[in-house]
């Protein structure tokens, strides 16, 4: 299944409970940087979120997983403009009573800034592992691990795959402000990470996690960026979670 984005066609999987409820909430789940709707940690939190009875909506994002678009040149603008379009669609379903949001680490900030401008929309969101950092390394400088002039943007920052990703990222990151967003929203939140992360370190969301107004950080003892260890532990919280919001 499809949903057009100005042309854009964004790869998604539209999941029920397995009873096929008349009516039912619905959570959007984003899958991160190089990643896809189809990872290992997306389809466990898509299904456990199917056995409380939550319909779920995954979606590719631009230039990943089966989406339109090339990698290199993919932004967290367009990511936000796919995300709007995807809750555009979500609102569009009959069967859909609330709407939820749920992002692994890069799609885990979409979530952040994306609920900022859904906020009347989007009930509560879970970022998982969230990269919320990206903004701030940007413009210090840092992506990837690769140190550049923040001033002197490179062309091209070669990502962990070999993959190249064009100077435009940085250049959109470094406009990010994602204390903003965080203040916008004040609904619930719940941010899942391990502790021993590689590549979005746990700190940053002991600090981030601390400005939302309502939020409950869940630490996974550790566990690395993509749960290897513990994903039972992640969608436990999840399921929790959610049991609180829908009761
Ligand atoms: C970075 C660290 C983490 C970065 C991206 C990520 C583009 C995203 C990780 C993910 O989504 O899994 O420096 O730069």
């Amino acid at each position: 299944m499809f949903i057009d984005c100005d042309g854009i066609k964004l790869n998604a999987y539209l999941d029920k409970p397995a009873d096929n409820p008349e009516k039912c909430p619905l959570c959007i789940i984003i899958h991160g940087f190089t990643g896809h709707s189809e990872e290992r940690h997306i389809v466990a939190v898509s299904e456990t979120l199917n056995s409380i009875g939550v319909a779920t909506l995954r979606a590719d994002m631009y230039g990943h997983g089966k989406s339109d678009g090339r990698f290199e040149d993919h932004t967290l603008f367009k990511w936000l403009t796919n995300i709007l379009a995807v809750v555009d669609y979500a609102r569009s379903l009959d069967f859909v009573t609330d709407i939820y949001m749920a992002g692994h680490s890069q799609g885990g900030l979409a979530v952040m800034l994306a609920a900022a401008m859904e906020r009347d929309r989007i009930k509560a969101i879970m970022p998982l592992s969230p990269a919320a950092m990206i903004p701030e390394i940007a413009r210090s400088g840092e992506l990837l691990g690769l140190k550049f002039d923040p001033e002197n943007i490179p062309e091209e920052i070669e990502s962990w795959d070999g993959r190249k990703l064009k100077g435009n990222y940085c250049r959109v990151a470094q406009t990010i402000h994602v204390e903003d967003a965080i203040e916008k929203y004040q609904k619930p939140v719940l941010i899942v990470h391990g502790d021993n992360d590689e590549a979005v370190p746990y700190e940053y969301s002991v600090r981030f996690s601390k400005m939302y107004k309502d939020c409950e950080l869940v630490t996974i003892p550790g566990d690395n960026h993509c749960y290897d260890h513990h994903l039972d532990m992640v969608t436990d919280a999840v399921k929790e979670f959610m049991l609180q919001q829908l009761r």
